[in-house]
C-alpha cells in the first residue's frame, strides 16, 4: 500500500538522505570537534551509549507530570527510565536527597528551586558573575534577577578565593532567603560546611549549585555539598559527562514544592530521551573508570596552570583545585583577541572576566581552560605540558608548527 510503505519511507530513511544539509553540518561539527582541542571548562564529550539514548525513540513521549503519576496513556518505560534515571543519581552521588531529572537545564532548575522556596522580591545572595558566579543567580539579565533582589559576594582581593568570613558580614547585612553556593568560573575547592553554617545563622536555605563540579563530587575529587545544602542543583553535561540537562536534589521537606515548581511550575513535558541519557550517563559515573577520569582531570589542570606560570602568565588564585583554570592575560592582549588568536588555530577556550577586571565583559583580560573534554579524548599530563606550551607559543605569535602540533594532540586523542 503506497500509504505504508511512505509511512515506513519516512520512519526510515537516513539523516544525509532526507535532510543533506543538516547531516553535513552534523557531520563538519563531528570534524570540527575531532580536529581541535576543545579547552572549554563547562563542555564534555559523551559516549556514544549516551547518544544513542538521546536518540532514541524516547523523544517522541509526552510524559508530563512523576512516574507512576503521569497525565497521559503509555508511559510504563518513561516511568521504569525515569526511576532508574532517579536511583542512579542517588546512588553515584551516596545521598538519600529527593531528586528530580526532568529540569532541562542548570538555569531552569536553579529558576525552578526559586520558585519553590521564594515570593517575588525575595532576597538572593550569590556569588557575583563578574567574579565567577552564574548569570542564573540572581544576574539582572536574567530571570531570577527581575523576580528576586539579588545581593552578591566576591572574592578576596589578594587570595582570590572566596572569604566565608565577609560572605558572612554581607549575609548577616542581607538576611536572605536562600544563600548560593556555586560558580562558573572558580578554580578552588568550595566549602559546603562554612556556607551551611552562614546559612544556619541568618535563617536562609543554601543552595548548593555543582554544576561546574559535579563530576569531581560523584568521583570523590570535590567535598560534597550533601549533608550541607538543603537544595542541590546541577547540569548533567559538564565534568558529569552526561547530555545536556539539569537535576534537582532537596531534602524531603521540599520535595512537594520542588515536584511541582519543575513541572507544571516552570516545565512543561519532561524530555524522555534526555532523561534516558542522563540514566546511562549516572551509570558510567559510577564506574571506577570514572574515578580515574576525574583525577586525570584535576591532573592536566594542574599541568597546565604550572607551564603557563613558567610561560609567564598570572594563573588567578595562584593555581586551580579543580578542572579549569583562569589565565590572567597580564594586559598582553584581552581576553577576546586571545579567543581569536587560538580559535584560528583550533583551540577553543572562552574569554573570561578575572576578579575586580578593569576591562567590560564584551573584552576581558582573562581566559577559562578547562581539561574535562580533552581528558575524555585520553589527554594526560604530558599531553596537557605541549597544550600549554601550545596555547603560550600562539598568543606570543610564535606559529611555528602550531597546525602540527595541534594535530598531533587530536591524533594523539583520537
Ligand atoms: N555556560 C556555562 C559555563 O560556561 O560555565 C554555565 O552555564
Amino acid at each position: 500500500m503506497i500509504r505504508l510503505s511512505l509511512c515506513a519511507d519516512r520512519l526510515t530513511r537516513s539523516l544525509a538522505d532526507v535532510d543533506p544539509e543538516v547531516a553535513r553540518i552534523v557531520q563538519e561539527e563531528d570534524w570540527r570537534q575531532r580536529r581541535g582541542l576543545q579547552l572549554i571548562a563547562s563542555e564534555n564529550l559523551v559516549s556514544a551509549a549516551v547518544r544513542e539514548a538521546v536518540g532514541s525513540v524516547l523523544t517522541d513521549k509526552y510524559a508530563e507530570g512523576r512516574p507512576g503519576r503521569r497525565y497521559y496513556a503509555g508511559c510504563e518505560f518513561a516511568d521504569q527510565v525515569e526511576q532508574l534515571a532517579e536511583a542512579r543519581a542517588r546512588e553515584v552521588f551516596d545521598t538519600d536527597y529527593q531528586v528530580n531529572v526532568q529540569p532541562h537545564s542548570g538555569t531552569s532548575a536553579n529558576l525552578s528551586v526559586f520558585l519553590a522556596v521564594m515570593k517575588p522580591g525575595d532576597r538572593i545572595l550569590s556569588m557575583d558573575l563578574a567574579m565567577g558566579g552564574h548569570l542564573s543567580h540572581g544576574s539582572p539579565y536574567n530571570a531570577s534577577g527581575k523576580l528576586y533582589e539579588p545581593s552578591f559576594y566576591g572574592v578576596d582581593k589578594e587570595s582570590e578565593r572566596i572569604d566565608y568570613d565577609e560572605v558572612a558580614r554581607i549575609a548577616r547585612e542581607v538576611r536572605p532567603r536562600i544563600l548560593v553556593a556555586g560558580a562558573s568560573a572558580y578554580p578552588r575547592q568550595i566549602d559546603f560546611a562554612p556556607f551551611a553554617a552562614i546559612a544556619k545563622e541568618v535563617d536562609a536555605l543554601l543552595l548548593a549549585d555543582m554544576s561546574h563540579i559535579a563530576g569531581l563530587v560523584a568521583a570523590g575529587e570535590h567535598p560534597s555539598p550533601f549533608g550541607h545544602a538543603d537544595i542541590v542543583t546541577t547540569t548533567t553535561h559538564k565534568t558529569l559527562r552526561g547530555p545536556r540537562g539539569g537535576l534537582v536534589f532537596c531534602r524531603d521537606a521540599w520535595k512537594k514544592r520542588i515536584h511541582s515548581a519543575i513541572f507544571p511550575g516552570t516545565q512543561g513535558g519532561p524530555l524522555m530521551h534526555q532523561i534516558a541519557g542522563k540514566a546511562v550517563a549516572l551509570k558510567e559515573a559510577a564506574e571506577p573508570a570514572f574515578v580515574a577520569y576525574q583525577r586525570q582531570v584535576r591532573a592536566n589542570a594542574r599541568v597546565l596552570a604550572e607551564v603557563l606560570v613558567e610561560r609567564g602568565y598570572r594563573i588567578v588564585s595562584g593555581g586551580t583545585d579543580n578542572h579549569l583554570v583562569l589565565v590572567d592575560l597580564c594586559e598582553r592582549m584581552t581576553g577576546a583577541e586571545a579567543e581569536t588568536a587560538l580559535r584560528e588555530h583550533h583551540i577553543y577556550v572562552n574569554k573570561n572576566l578575572i576578579p575586580f577586571d578593569p576591562l567590560p565583559s564584551s573584552k576581558c583580560s582573562g581566559i577559562r581552560v578547562g581539561t574535562p573534554a580533552m581528558t575524555s579524548r585520553g589527554l594526560d599530563e604530558n599531553d596537557f605540558r605541549s597544550v600549554a606550551n601550545l596555547i603560550a607559543d600562539i598568543l606570543a605569535g610564535e606559529s611555528v608548527e602550531v597546525a602540527e602540533r595541534v594535530g598531533a594532540l587530536c591524533g594523539e586523542a583520537e
